[in-house]
């Protein structure tokens, strides 16, 4: 190699690591048992992974705000709210990080959302994140307030084929290739909610106009997508709590095995035939 090739390498090297570092910066990843989620603070798409047993079912999950009377008039990403920090915790004392607590404020308006990751042993198939919202208003006057929760996992190959739907107002549930989601709203239900097929909602959020998002339970099937919105006044002063549970639950080993035992007594039977 020429002593010019030579340098060009180094340069494209230098460029190409500079580039890995960059596409990784503030991304923060928890991992409990067989689950892994990752994250990125300053992104719409805020939690853009989550690995149960080695496979990632998520595409993005993200919060979308709207202020009455202020901004341009549609919803933001909460990171456009500005991030003042990310800390990932140990809680376990297993050496790898399972709590995020992120911190976004304007204003003396405050959001600070808690994610709490708990994984269930090698493939178990079952993993479990709650996340807890809480707003606090330091103001001298009330913030009336629209908080969007934007959800898309795909759990069929490419999403392509998964059914989503709302029901009891408060839990939104998605299947699709014999997995099974399920998002409970612990406190308080959201006032609106839709299911719908990607990218409806994500499109209707950065549109740049007011959304909301109505009572649409489905079904869905396709791409499904869906979406919970809060409306609520937040007094000068005061604070709102939003706490959330999403557990994902491949099918249980017992039933892999007594599937197994099926084809196997199934094959012995035509064997004996
Ligand atoms: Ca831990
Ligand atoms: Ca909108
Ligand atoms: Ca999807």
């Amino acid at each position: 190699m020429t002593r010019y090739g030579k340098l060009i390498g180094l340069v494209a090297a230098g460029v190409l690591a500079a580039a890995a570092a960059g596409a990784h910066a503030g991304v923060i990843r928890l991992e409990d048992g067989n689950t892994v989620a990752l994250f990125d603070p300053t992104a719409a798409a805020l939690q853009f992974a989550w690995y149960v047993d080695g496979t990632n079912y998520l595409r993005e999950q993200g919060f979308w705000y709207r202020l009455d009377g202020e901004g341009a008039g549609g919803e933001a990403p909460l990171a456009d709210l500005g991030l003042v920090s990310a800390v990932p915790l140990d809680t376990t004392g297993d050496g790898l990080d399972d709590m995020l607590r992120l911190k976004y404020a304007q204003g003396g308006l405050t959001v600070e959302v808690i994610y709490t990751l708990v994984g269930g042993t090698d493939g178990s198939g079952w993993a479990d994140l709650t996340e807890v919202i809480r707003f606090t208003n330091r103001r001298t006057v009330p913030v009336v307030t629209h908080f969007f929760q934007y959800v898309d996992f795909d759990l069929s190959a490419g999403g392509a084929a998964d059914t989503a739907w709302i029901h009891g107002g408060n839990t939104a549930r998605q299947t699709g290739d014999g997995l099974d989601l399920a998002e409970t709203v612990d406190t308080p239900p959201p006032t609106q909610y839709a299911a719908a097929l990607t990218p409806e909602i994500r499109d209707a959020l950065g549109d740049g106009g007011p959304t909301n998002l109505g009572l649409a339970p489905g079904p869905v099937t396709g791409d499904a997508t869906w979406s919970f919105q809060w409306d609520f006044s937040l007094p000068a002063g005061g604070s709102y709590i939003i706490s959330k549970d999403k557990s994902l639950i491949v099918p249980e080993p017992a039933t892999v095995v007594l599937m197994g035992l099926g084809a196997a007594a199934l094959g012995l039977r035509r064997r004996k035939r």
